[in-house]
């Protein structure tokens, strides 16, 4: 079973990931949890050159941007998220293609269609059994990003936390138009509630579908 976790920044997917994970397992299923961009070696250090580009005057061209996130994804999957399904195993995955149309495509402006067909050969075909949207205000996530930044001693904001609200507006935004297109496959859970009560949503969600 692939599950994937998506939202904006700060939404709660991390948190509730890990939640989901600790929940699974005490009920037998062998898990593996993975983020992108990252994962893997290869896609480590591509998530260090997307997260963290420190020459800001040159940036990074948003073609480049989604190829990179691309490459990261092709590794990812071949390499752990493909064999760990054929052993059957429950793969928890911290963002996935969704965040590839909604960031470079609905965020920068990028074409959907050609997003979709780019993710269908870095994915070699596979898609999420099931996605949890954490969904909440755009004020709300970038506050408790923010906040997180803050506490854990001088770990820079990354490029996304930088954007403007406007960009991130549009990045909730089509997540939600997402779900209106594939309600069976992604689930919106309201992710402005306590942590134990959301948590018991996407359990009641996941169980039902295993
Ligand atoms: N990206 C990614 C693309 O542009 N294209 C792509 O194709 C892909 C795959 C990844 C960036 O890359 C972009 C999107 C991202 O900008 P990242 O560092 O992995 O960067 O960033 P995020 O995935 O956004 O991770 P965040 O840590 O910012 O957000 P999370 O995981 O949603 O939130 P979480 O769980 O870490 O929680 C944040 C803070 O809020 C608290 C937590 O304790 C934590 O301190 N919190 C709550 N507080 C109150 N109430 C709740 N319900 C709470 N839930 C969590």
């Amino acid at each position: 079973m692939f599950i994937t976790f998506e939202g904006i920044e700060g939404c709660g997917k991390t948190t509730q990931l890990e939640m989901l994970r600790d929940h699974l397992e005490w009920k037998g299923r062998q898990c593996v949890v993975v983020r992108e961009p990252g994962g893997t070696e290869l896609g480590e250090r591509i998530r260090n050159i997307l997260l963290v580009m420190e020459d800001e005057a040159e940036g990074i061209e948003p073609w480049a941007e989604l190829f990179l996130y691309s490459a990261s994804r092709a590794q990812l999957v071949k390499n752990i998220i493909r064999p760990a399904l054929e052993e059957e195993k429950v793969v928890l995955c911290d963002r996935f293609t969704d965040s590839t149309i909604t960031y470079q495509g609905h965020g920068r402006g990028l074409d959907i269609d050609a997003i979709r067909t780019i993710n269908s050969y870095s994915t070699f075909g596979i898609t999420p059994d099931v996605t949890i949207l954490l969904d909440c205000p755009v004020e709300t996530g970038l506050k408790r990003a923010w906040l997180r930044i803050e506490n854990s001693e001088g770990s820079p904001e990354d490029r996304f936390e930088r954007e403007t609200l406007k960009f991130h507006v549009r990045v909730r935004n089509g997540y939600l138009e997402l779900a209106q297109k594939e309600p069976r496959r992604i689930r919106i859970v309201d992710g402005t509630r306590e942590i134990s009560v959301i948590h018991e949503e996407i359990c009641d969600i996941i169980d039902k579908v295993i």
